[in-house]
């Protein structure tokens, strides 16, 4: 399988590119709009410059949302992104499952809101963490936002909240429970999103359209509407946009992408990812436990007495199994 290129070596074939300026003005602007063969980019005057393609990029979808850009207006009228400055972070993901290429979903991020349910629809706990985990290796913090906490009403399914609540609060992660519906909750989003850059994200259905709408009353976006017209075909399309919150700060929304998927991370720097289970791993016997099977295992041990949560650990498990070296792993 296709591996992802390392981080370095993306903003390397991003920035190597040799460029001829001399004949025309230049001005820097910041992506706020991606079509996938278009973009649009706001001047510091805060005016747009719609229609902008791009030059001199070898790989396809080069410019993510949130990427500060040198663009080349021309003569004719028509303008090109001809150059991106350095990016402070970025999340990418592969443009279909075994893809060789990959695509900048956004850059510049000061968060990830990852918004999830607990029912209708279950989000896959193992889709959380993977994403958590991904983001942490993109240096992203993640904000996890509990939505349609109002069918959440039987004392069971309020057990399972302040449970999964308990859970990624204790390892770290800003949890927030909303409801659309009620409103409850979206005080402390719209202060967690104050003033951020925030890349929203999470599966279809999870009610991200509907948050925008509460959040920006004038976005009117489509509730409901799965936009899989997105990501038919072998090249998905990558479609984000930069959206402005009234009290500062911005969303960037990427409808039809569910998350970032998995990118490849070295078996060995997989734990890095799971704080707790990082935490435990310092007293494996074996500096290059895997926590599968190794004796004196830490990490096996506080799973068996409930210190690390199972769903976690195999959250973990799942990724270090999709390493395609570890079929060639040799044996303990
Ligand atoms: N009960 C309940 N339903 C919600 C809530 N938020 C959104 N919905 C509904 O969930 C469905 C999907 O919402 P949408 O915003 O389109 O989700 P998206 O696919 O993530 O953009 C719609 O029918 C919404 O009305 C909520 O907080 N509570
Ligand atoms: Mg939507
Ligand atoms: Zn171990």
């Amino acid at each position: 399988m296709a591996k992802l290129r390392k981080k370095s070596d993306i903003q390397g074939s991003v920035l190597s590119i040799s460029l001829n300026l001399a004949n025309f003005a230049v001005v820097k602007a910041l992506v706020v709009k991606n079509t996938g063969s278009w973009y649009v980019a706001r001047l510091e005057d805060g005016s747009l410059l719609k229609n902008l393609r791009l030059r001199g990029f070898r790989c396809t979808n080069p410019v993510a949302v949130g990427d500060e850009v040198t663009v080349e207006p021309r003569e004719d009228g028509t303008a090109f992104i001809v150059q991106i400055e350095p990016r402070r972070n970025y999340i990418i993901r592969r443009a279909s499952n075994l893809s060789r290429e990959f695509q900048i979903l956004a850059a510049n991020l000061d968060q990830a809101v990852l918004v999830v349910t607990l029912a209708n629809p279950v989000t896959n706990t193992t889709f959380i963490d993977r994403f958590l985990a991904t983001a942490m290796a993109y240096s992203v913090p993640v904000l996890l936002v509990i939505n349609k906490i109002d069918l959440l009403g039987d004392p069971d399914d309020q057990a399972l909240l302040q449970a999964v609540m308990h859970l990624y609060r204790t390892i770290g992660y800003e949890v927030i429970a909303t409801s659309t519906i009620t409103g409850e909750g979206l005080d402390t989003l719209r202060s967690a999103l104050q003033g951020r850059t925030s890349l929203l994200s999470g599966n279809s259905g999870v009610g991200k359209s509907s948050l925008i709408n509460a959040l920006i009353p004038d976005a009117s976006l489509r509730v409901g509407d799965v936009s899989t017209a997105h990501h038919t075909g072998m090249h998905t399309t990558t479609f984000s946009e930069m959206l402005d919150l009234p009290g500062g700060g911005a969303l960037i929304d990427t409808p039809g992408v569910k998350g970032f998927g998995t990118i490849d991370m070295e078996r060995a720097e997989v734990d890095h990812y799971f704080p707790e289970i990082f935490a435990v791993s310092r007293d494996c016997r074996y500096g290059n436990c895997t926590h599968t099977h190794e004796p004196g295992c830490a990490v096996l041990a506080a799973v068996a007495d409930h210190r690390i949560s199972e769903s976690r650990y195999a959250s973990y498990l799942s990724i270090i199994t999709d390493d395609p070296n570890e079929k060639y792993r040799k044996p303990f």
